[in-house]
């Protein structure tokens, strides 16, 4: 998006003393039309006429103002995830948490200052919108003052330089997944049916891909011992897509029937459309930003042939982990530096579901500037998310330490206990173990606005802090009665300012306190270099798990924490952080409603 620049000169609050912060006007015209991304045309979300939404580019501290102009046929609401919206809180998106919905034919202004450098990502938060393609890449460009992790891929200084600049210029690469039912279709059909949907027909990269069909035989040959278990030894069909049992769907009413036969199977190939990313071996290095706007998938990235050394995540620099592949969950950011060293010409990058949900990939490429051999290259994984020889190297998740490391305090002063699983129906969710969040609640009544409208929800999907002090959040999974133990990874979602993790383990969380808990058990806690993220990735594939995530209260405001695969967030799981309540801003008079 060519943003209209005018250097204002600006005071910024408190982030530094004196600095001349520009404002950056991006204009955004939600359309609502047909389209074709895999070849399969249905009506989905425009910006600007563009799909993936067009990226923003800025530079630390700039100051932001996105203004929307919603020409689509329902209401909208735009959510820049990761972004801390620090004395914001009106901007980050959530209807009825933090703004009313911009109905059809509404304009509505979000302003924030780019506080932090990084990868970052901005899509829709009303309804299930992110799913009909409303969504675009942010890039912020770091301030002088921050340390780059480079010199601990290489110490030649030839490198770093190379290193410096390709980061200057990135290419941003958004993996999602597609389907042919728009988000409101998909969730009639749960609703109607009972199921617990979770099939695409394509994985997009850019925006771009097809609908692969490579045969029921092909697709189940791939099945692993894991899977073969967790579906019964059932086939898959010829979508890559699971077989519905009380082991993926739980013991609720359902009427399989409802589900359109063609949902899950009778896939049918697409041309489609290709991505292709140009590099130039001059450069050296090239920085690949690798950002999930997936609405239901995980997906594996990597790059035939190229060793990917991971130095950014979720928006922080990280000491650099040298992978081939990495798994990427709903919402995470992972940047690549890849050495630019092989023979030119075309590499393929993919994107595979790991074995995991569904069998089913996309595909892209990387070429070589210049370069006429266009030929096959070597996989690091095959079409069912699985390595292709045992030197294939796994990006470490669990460590992932900060660059330059940051310190935290030993205690908390509250423990947030949440409990995920399903609740009334097999596509309903809870974060809190009891209660459903409703989304659609005080949509013309946000509590940002209103702190009364939090009755409108339910007493345990909000929960209150005071400003300053730390919190802890237990997240666990795979206790409650009467839910099978397989259930999908969820993926956390927490709004403003990053956690720490700083543990997990496997089991039920049956201590009393954190300190307790790191006191008996220190080899599941990390205090010293945890890490720093704004997505949290907690799977219990084989029976109860928990995480604990601490981050210190400071940006007041009414803040999300949710599941971020589209149809659990949609359904219910989430709570309402009503961080630092005692101190809640007040609300600018262009805000006022
Ligand atoms: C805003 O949307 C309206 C329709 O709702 C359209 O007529 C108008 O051209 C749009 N403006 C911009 C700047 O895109
Ligand atoms: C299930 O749905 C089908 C198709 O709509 C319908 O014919 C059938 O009666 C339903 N079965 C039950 C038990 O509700
Ligand atoms: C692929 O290899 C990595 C080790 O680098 C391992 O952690 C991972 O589990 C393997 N994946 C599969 C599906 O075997
Ligand atoms: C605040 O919310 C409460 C609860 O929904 C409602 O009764 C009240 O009218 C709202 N106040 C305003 C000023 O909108
Ligand atoms: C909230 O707490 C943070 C951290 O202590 C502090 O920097 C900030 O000024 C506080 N905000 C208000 C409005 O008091
Ligand atoms: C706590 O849980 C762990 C792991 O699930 C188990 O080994 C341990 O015996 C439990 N302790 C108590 C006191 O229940
Ligand atoms: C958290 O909540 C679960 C479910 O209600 C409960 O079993 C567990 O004891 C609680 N844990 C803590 C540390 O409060
Ligand atoms: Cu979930």
């Amino acid at each position: 998006m060519a943003p209209l620049k005018s250097l204002v000169a600006l005071l910024s609050t408190s982030v530094l003393p004196w600095v001349l912060a520009d404002l950056v006007t991006f204009k955004a015209d939600l359309t609502w039309a047909k389209g074709a991304p895999d070849g399969n045309l249905r009506d989905m979300i425009f910006v600007n006429g563009q799909f993936p939404s067009p990226a923003l580019t800025l530079n630390q501290y700039d100051n932001v103002e996105f203004i929307v102009n919603n020409s689509m046929p329902f209401e909208a609401t735009i959510h820049f995830h990761g972004i801390e919206q620090r004395n914001t809180p009106w901007s980050d998106g959530v209807p009825g948490l933090t703004q009313k919905s911009i109905l059809p034919g509404e304009t509505f202004t979000y302003r924030w200052t780019a506080t932090q450098y990084g990868t970052y990502w901005y899509h829709a938060h009303a309804r299930s919108l992110m799913a009909d393609g409303l969504y675009g890449a942010i890039w912020i460009n770091p301030a002088p003052e921050n340390p780059q992790p480079f010199h601990l891929i290489s110490d030649d200084p030839s490198d770093i330089e190379s290193m410096r600049k390709a980061e200057r210029d990135p290419k941003l690469i958004i993996l999602s997944d597609w389907s042919h039912y728009t988000s409101e279709e998909y969730q009639n059909i749960m609703e109607d049916s009972g199921v617990d949907l979770f099939c695409v027909d394509s994985i997009l990269i850019n925006g771009r891909g097809r609908v692969h069909c490579p045969g029921a035989d092909f697709i189940n040959s791939f099945q692993t011992d894991y899977l073969k278990a967790a579906i019964d030894n059932l086939p898959l069909t010829d979508k890559g897509c699971y077989p519905k049992i009380w082991k993926t769907q739980g013991s609720f009413p359902r009427n399989d029937s409802k589900v359109p036969p063609g949902l899950e199977s009778g896939c049918v190939p697409t041309t489609g459309t290709h991505e292709v990313i140009e590099v130039d071996q001059q450069d050296k290095w090239v920085s690949m930003k690798f950002i999930s706007a997936a609405w239901l998938k995980a997906l594996i990235a990597s790059i035939d042939e190229h060793p990917m050394w991971i130095y950014e995540v979720d928006g922080n620099y990280i000491e650099p982990q040298l992978a081939h592949t990495m798994i990427m969950f709903n919402g995470e950011r992972y940047s690549a530096m890849v050495k630019l060293d092989k023979q030119p010409k075309d590499y393929t990058i993919r994107a595979t579901d790991p074995n995991a949900d569904q069998i089913i990939a996309g595909f892209a490429t990387m070429r070589y500037k210049g370069s006429d051999q266009i030929g096959e290259s070597e996989p690091y994984v095959n079409y069912g998310g699985l390595n292709t020889t045992a030197d294939v190297i796994a990006l470490d998740e669990s460590i992932l330490a900060p660059y330059p490391n940051i310190q935290l305090p030993t205690a908390a002063d509250q423990l947030i206990n949440l409990t995920f699983g399903r609740r009334e129906s097999s596509y309903q969710w809870t974060l809190q173990g009891e209660q459903l969040y409703d989304v659609m609640a005080n949509h013309d009544n946000p509590i940002l606005y209103n702190l009364t409208a939090r009755e409108n929800l339910g007493n345990k999907v909000t929960v209150q802090t005071k400003n300053g002090t730390w919190v802890d959040v237990l997240l666990q999974v795979g206790i409650m009665p009467n839910t099978p133990t397989i259930q999908s990874p969820h993926i956390i979602h927490k709004h403003s300012n990053k956690a720490f993790i700083i543990g997990e383990g496997d089991g039920f969380f049956n201590w009393t306190s954190v300190a307790e808990a790191a006191s008996e058990r220190p080899e599941l806690f990390e205090f010293e270099r945890p890490r720093l993220r704004d997505t949290y990735m907690v799977l219990g594939l084989l029976g109860p798990k928990w995480m604990v995530i601490r981050y210190q209260v400071v940006n007041p405001g009414p803040f999300l924490i949710h599941c971020h695969i589209e149809t659990h967030l949609f359904n219910g799981m989430s709570v309402a952080l009503l961080d630092g309540v005692d101190k809640w801003p007040e609300i600018p008079r262009e805000y006022a409603i």
